[in-house]
């Protein structure tokens, strides 16, 4: 059976997973009467949760004597590194651009490394249903890009479909009949070269993801390069610079079939399959052959930008709501996951109880810790920190593109709030419909935390995505956060009184019973200072307190606080405890003394 390689690359929520539903849909993948969940790739609980794919996945569905391997990567920009990877596995990409919000940053940042790597891009102006699509200003804009992208003449003479994946159709003409996926189909078979590689080669594939099975162990996906893979062949895993990493078989060889993947005994080269028996080997990595030396190229992935620090959780109330809490767990965790993660790196800190975890952005970052926290694990985050770089002798910051969409009476603010973290406005224009697309760059460090003030900014109505896009020097100091916090000056449960009495100091963070410590912090002060404060007071000293009594009291509802909010709201000498059921801000120094020598003390020197 012929093959076709493609992965399917788009800015976040351009609706690649949708399209990949409708062709499985359309090939007939599903049994009659299968029960298919929407985006059914998206298939672990985060990703059905936040409606977003993290992971990149692989699928294949037949048409016509062809078996298309599909790959849905993600499109936030936080799990980019993975695309890259992935686009060095297949032989051709189809690039989905939303026909209202058209090329965005992440958009041309995939684009880009697709031209790089020589594939002719087939372009789908996708959601043309939408009313507000504006579909042939969109077309132009994504010629434009690739022309400013140096697309060569063959790569801009790419062909474009006009398609709604989620109602199942795709035409080459707005005015002909919308019937199905057939034209997407029947392009992919016609533009995308056939798969090369030399089936009589010693056997030759490069990992390019991992995943921990519970049965199989580690299963690595990636392309046969070369030669024929044999059930329980030996095999040799080589690191990218050759060294010998083990020695092992191939205990299972696994080919994708629409959701599932089923067991073969042989696959040859161009085939995308997943392979098990393994113990040591990773993402970049060649699995080969005993008698190949080399190992096969592969693309280095772009460094971290942004770091936390993982620590013990060591409040009040640790250890009673997780079942993994020493620092050997959570460091035994995070090795593991920097080993099927490439775009994560851990590193040990002067403090034993203490790791630092770097990655590319706060989502990936939060993600992992939800994950943990799923898991059982207790722990203490820090506020994110940028990586800095230096370069003969200056020091070098990251710095990101930032591309806003606001309706124009946001615009003055917006831009406002962007000059006080050290943006440069690059670009500002008219999108259509009484919005405006601004595009600054700015330093990361001055965006740690901006996602929820932006909204609030802007009635929720904004939209902005951020892509890295290099080192400049250090842009001076940023101010951080403006208000104090209201710190608990004792333990044990809130009083609904006390919290009352307390909410002219500012909003508050927890609700009434909620188990408080001394250190905790407990609300935000309006003033730019800190308050020790007692939320454990009641009305009378007489000890006549009755519960209900408490609950006649009116409280302004607590404000929420997401675990990327918390992460992104504290100050540096503050952490988020994490457990499996809270997330707590407090203090680093919980004795308010003590705090306030070290304060002094920093003051000082
Ligand atoms: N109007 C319209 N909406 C669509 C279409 N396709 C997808 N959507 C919607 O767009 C949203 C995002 O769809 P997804 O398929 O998750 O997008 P994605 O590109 O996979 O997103 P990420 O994986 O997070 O980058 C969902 O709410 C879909 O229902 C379409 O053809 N027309
Ligand atoms: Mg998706």
């Amino acid at each position: 059976m012929d093959i076709r390689n493609i992965a399917i690359i788009a800015h976040v929520d351009h609706g690649k997973t949708t399209l990949v539903d409708a062709l499985l849909r359309q090939s007939g993948t599903f049994r009659a009467n299968q029960q298919v969940a929407e985006r059914a790739m998206d298939s672990n609980d985060l990703e059905r949760e936040r409606g977003i794919t993290i992971l990149a996945k692989c699928t294949s569905v037949v048409w016509k004597n062809t078996r298309i391997n599909i790959v849905d990567t993600p499109g936030h920009a936080d799990f980019g590194g993975e695309v890259e990877r992935i686009l060095g596995m297949v032989d051709g990409v189809v690039v989905l651009v939303d026909a209202a919000e058209g090329p965005m940053p992440q958009t041309k940042f995939v684009v880009s490394k697709a031209l790089r790597q020589g594939l002719r891009p087939i372009v789908v102006i996708n959601k043309v249903d939408r009313p507000d699509a504006r579909v042939q200003e969109v077309h132009n804009e994504v010629f434009d890009l690739f022309a400013a992208l140096d697309a060569t003449d063959e790569q801009l003479d790419f062909p474009t479909l006009f398609a709604s994946g989620r109602n199942g159709w795709a035409v080459a003409d707005m005015d002909e009949a919308r019937r199905d996926l057939a034209p997407l189909f029947e392009l992919i078979v016609r533009h995308v070269p056939a798969p090369e590689g030399d089936p009589e080669a010693p056997f030759a594939m490069l990992a390019t993801t991992l995943e921990a099975d519970p049965y199989l162990g580690r299963v690595l996906t990636g392309r046969i390069m070369q030669g024929t893979a044999r059930l329980n062949m030996p095999v040799r895993a080589l690191h990218r610079d050759g060294k010998v990493i083990e020695q092992s078989r191939l205990t299972k060889l696994l080919s994708f079939r629409g959701l599932e993947r089923v067991p073969i005994e042989t696959a040859q080269a161009g085939d995308i399959i997943a392979v098990a028996g393994l113990t040591e080997t990773t993402v970049a990595d060649t699995i080969a052959a005993p008698e190949v030396e080399a190992a096969l190229p592969s693309t280095p992935v772009d460094p971290p930008t942004l770091a936390m620090t993982f620590s013990v959780n060591d409040s009040p109330l640790a250890g009673r709501e997780g079942t993994k809490v020493t620092s050997r767990m959570i460091a035994e965790r995070l090795f593991r996951e920097a080993q099927g993660n490439v775009a994560i790196r851990v590193r040990e800190t002067a403090d034993k109880d203490a790791l630092e975890v770097a990655g590319r952005g706060e989502l990936q970052l939060g993600v992992l810790i939800e994950t943990m926290r799923r898991e059982g694990y207790e722990m203490s985050i820090s506020r994110p920190r940028v990586l800095y770089k230096s370069e003969n002798g200056q020091r070098l910051e990251p710095i990101e593109e930032i591309q806003i969409d606001v309706d124009d009476d946001f615009t003055g603010i917006v831009i406002d709030k962007m000059s006080l973290r050290k943006a440069e406005l690059a670009d500002m224009r008219p999108s259509g419909g009484g919005k405006t697309r601004v595009t600054f760059l700015a330093p990361s460090r001055g965006l740690i935390g901006y996602q929820g003030e932006f909204l609030t900014d802007t009635r929720g109505t904004g939209i902005m995505s951020r892509l890295f896009h290099g080192y400049a020097p250090f842009k001076g100091p940023i101010e951080g956060r403006r208000n104090g916090v209201l710190i608990s000056n004792a333990d044990g449960a809130a009083v609904a009184y006390a919290l009352w009495y307390l909410e002219d100091r500012g909003p508050m963070f927890i609700v009434p019973g909620a188990a408080v410590y001394e250190g905790m912090i407990i609300g935000e002060h309006t003033r730019d200072n800190d308050l020790d404060v007692n939320p454990l007071r009641s009305k009378q000293l007489t000890n006549i307190r009755t519960t209900s009594k408490d609950e006649a009291i009116r409280l302004t509802p607590p404000r929420a606080m997401s675990l990327e909010q918390a992460i992104a709201y504290i100050a540096d000498d503050e952490l988020v405890e994490v457990t499996p059921k809270s997330i707590r801000l407090r203090k680093k120094i919980l004795d308010p003394n003590d705090r306030k020598k070290a304060s002094r003390q920093a003051e000082a020197g």
